[in-house]
C-alpha cells in the first residue's frame, strides 16, 4: 500500500516543540508522510516572554498553488495555529480543493488556554475560527476553545459534563463527526478527555495529572489522533493512545525537570508509536 500523506497547516516554530516541529516527527513515526504548509514562522512559541513572529499569510497562496498545479493529493488535512483572518479563508480554500472523498480534516482550534486567548488571537480571528469548524471531521478543542467556539462562559474551568456534552452537540451539528475536548482538569490528580462522536454515547479517557500544563501538549495529542485515525483505528482508541503517549512524555519531562515551556520530550518515546 502506498504511504499516506497528511498536510499540516500550522506554524513552524524553531524552539519549544509545538506545531509542525512536534507533529511531523510523531506522524513520521506512524509511517505517514507529513507535509508542512506554514502559517507563520516563529523563533519560539508565544508562551515565551520574547519571540520572533513572521506571519506567512501573504506567501501561502503561491505556496499552495504549486500543490494544485502538481495535482497533489493528501489523505488527511490537519490544521492548527492560524495567525490571521485571511489565513482561515486560505485554509478553507485548501480544504475545498484537497478534501476529496475519503480524506478527513482535523481542526485543532488553537486559540488559548486556562480561559484566556493567546496574544495573537483577536476577537475577529476567533469569530473566523468558528467558520472553520464547519469544515472539520475531527475537532480537538481544549475547554477554553470549546467555550470560545460556543460563546459559553468558561467559569474558571468548572463546567459539568452535561454542559460539555451540550457544547459538543452544538459544534457537532455544524459539521464535525468526532470531537475530543482535551486536558480537562478533573480532580487534583486526573485529567479528563471528553470523547464525543455523533450518534454515540460520550466516552471519557482519563489520565493521571502529572505536574503542571505543558505547552505543545495539544499539538502532540492531535498529531497522534490524526495518525492513528488515518491508520484505521477508531476515534476513541486514537484518543486513548494520544492521551497515554502525551502522559508518558510529560512524566519524562517532570522527572527530568524539563522547563514547562520547552514542550514534550517526544523524542524519547517515538518508538511507542511505531506499528507493524
Ligand atoms: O501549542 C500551541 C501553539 C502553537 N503554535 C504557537 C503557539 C502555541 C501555543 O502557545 O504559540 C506559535
Amino acid at each position: 500500500m502506498p504511504q499516506k500523506k497528511i498536510a499540516l497547516i500550522n506554524d513552524i516554530t524553531g524552539f519549544g516543540r509545538c506545531s509542525v516541529a512536534v507533529m511531523a516527527p510523531v506522524i513520521s513515526a506512524m509511517k505517514i508522510q507529513a507535509v508542512a504548509i506554514p502559517t507563520a514562522i516563529l523563533s519560539t512559541h508565544t508562551q515565551f516572554p520574547k519571540y520572533f513572529f513572521d506571519d506567512y499569510t501573504s506567501k501561502m497562496r503561491d505556496y499552495i498553488q504549486t500543490y494544485k498545479d502538481l495535482d497533489m493529493s493528501f489523505d488527511a488535512i490537519a490544521t492548527g495555529f492560524l495567525g490571521s483572518e485571511e489565513q482561515v479563508d486560505i485554509v478553507i480554500d485548501f480544504i475545498k480543493t484537497f478534501k476529496k472523498k475519503g480524506v478527513f480534516t482535523l481542526v485543532d482550534p488553537v486559540m488559548g488556554d486556562y480561559g484566556r486567548l493567546y496574544q495573537t488571537y483577536t476577537p475577529d480571528l476567533c469569530e473566523k475560527m468558528k467558520a472553520l469548524v464547519h469544515y472539520a471531521d475531527i475537532l480537538t478543542p481544549n475547554l477554553t476553545e470549546l467555550c470560545t467556539l460556543t460563546d459559553s462562559d468558561y467559569r474558571d474551568g468548572n463546567l459539568t459534563t452535561v454542559e460539555i456534552e451540550n457544547m459538543c452537540r452544538t459544534l457537532a451539528e455544524q459539521g464535525p463527526e468526532h470531537i475530543v475536548v482535551t486536558g480537562i482538569r478533573y480532580s487534583g490528580t486526573q485529567i479528563m478527555n471528553y470523547v464525543y462522536s455523533k450518534g454515540e454515547e460520550a466516552k471519557i479517557v482519563m489520565v493521571d495529572r502529572i505536574g503542571g500544563d505543558r505547552s505543545g501538549t495539544g499539538d502532540v495529542i492531535s498529531a497522534v489522533i490524526a495518525g492513528m485515525y488515518l491508520n484505521g483505528h477508531g476515534f476513541y482508541d486514537s484518543v486513548k493512545k494520544a492521551a497515554e503517549f502525551a502522559s508518558k512524555c510529560i512524566r519524562y519531562c517532570e522527572e527530568n525537570k524539563v522547563p514547562m515551556h520547552w514542550g514534550l520530550s517526544v523524542e524519547m518515546y517515538l518508538r511507542d508509536l511505531i506499528e507493524d
